[in-house]
């Protein structure tokens, strides 16, 4: 008879939460096409366009982390986050312009000029949806709980080193520097999920709370599977 109401050891906890990574949307057919060569200059200028919609709203997310966090020593670190995404200081550098500035290389990389990525008109309803219902959720429930949700980045440094090993061979016409977002995100992430799994195994300590918590990793692995699969649909080709 399995146990369902024990609490897990800290170290089972984060075994479950790891044990997600087989609904990762590095598993994704359109991904794994991605990854191998499979996509056409269309499909890949579709996911930049349309993940850059995600870079978009993650400083929203994380602010509204912020709006609801009553712990300093949390605030203190998260407020990195925004940082890393909007830029800091004088915007000048690699590090400091930001990720979105990153991302808005990769779109030159790809043939998408700012204003068209920026203009967010190829974004489609369904990623939209998705990536509004992660600000949502961050902004509705609590701070812990939007924590958790971040943890699908626990899955994010292997999808980054993948797209470094292979676009280079599968997409020769895109230039090195556009892939300077995923090089600059995976020391980026490895921090952010340090502090987020503490944070998680810390406050989800009973066992209905620790299955609460695998309940919102599904969510968010459904929010980048549900990504993928509307820009599967929207470019076929
Ligand atoms: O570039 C990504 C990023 O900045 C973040 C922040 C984090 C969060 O707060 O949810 N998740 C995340 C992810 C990024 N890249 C995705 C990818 O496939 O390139 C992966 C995604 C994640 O795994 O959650």
């Amino acid at each position: 008879m399995t146990d369902t109401t024990t609490a897990w050891t800290r170290t089972e906890f984060e075994a479950q939460l790891r044990a997600k990574s087989a609904a990762y949307h590095i598993h994704h057919p359109f991904n794994v096409k991605m990854n191998s060569g499979g996509c056409s200059k269309e499909q890949i200028r579709g996911w930049v366009m349309n993940r850059f919609y995600y870079q978009w709203c993650i400083p929203l997310k994380d602010a509204a982390i912020l709006s609801n966090c009553d712990d300093r020593e949390t605030r203190r670190k998260w407020i990195a986050r925004i940082l890393d995404h909007d830029g800091f200081g004088e915007y000048k550098t690699d590090t400091e312009s930001g990720g979105m500035e990153a991302w808005t290389k990769l779109g030159e990389a790809v043939g998408i000029d700012r204003k068209e990525l920026w203009s967010l008109k190829h974004v489609q309803p369904a990623v939209k949806f998705a990536c509004d219902a992660y600000v949502n959720f961050a902004k509705q429930r609590p701070w812990q709980e939007a924590v958790c949700s971040s943890l699908t980045e626990m899955f994010a440094p292997q999808i980054h080193k993948d797209r470094l090993a292979t676009w280079p061979e599968h997409y020769p016409w895109i230039h090195a520097d556009g892939l300077t977002y995923f090089r600059k995100r995976i020391p980026l992430a490895q921090r952010d999920v340090d502090h987020g799994l503490e944070v998680t195994l810390d406050f989800f300590t009973t066992r209905a709370q620790q299955e609460r918590a695998l309940e919102i990793l599904q969510f968010k692995l459904d929010i980048l599977w549900t990504m993928l699969d509307a820009i599967e649909k929207a470019y076929p080709a």
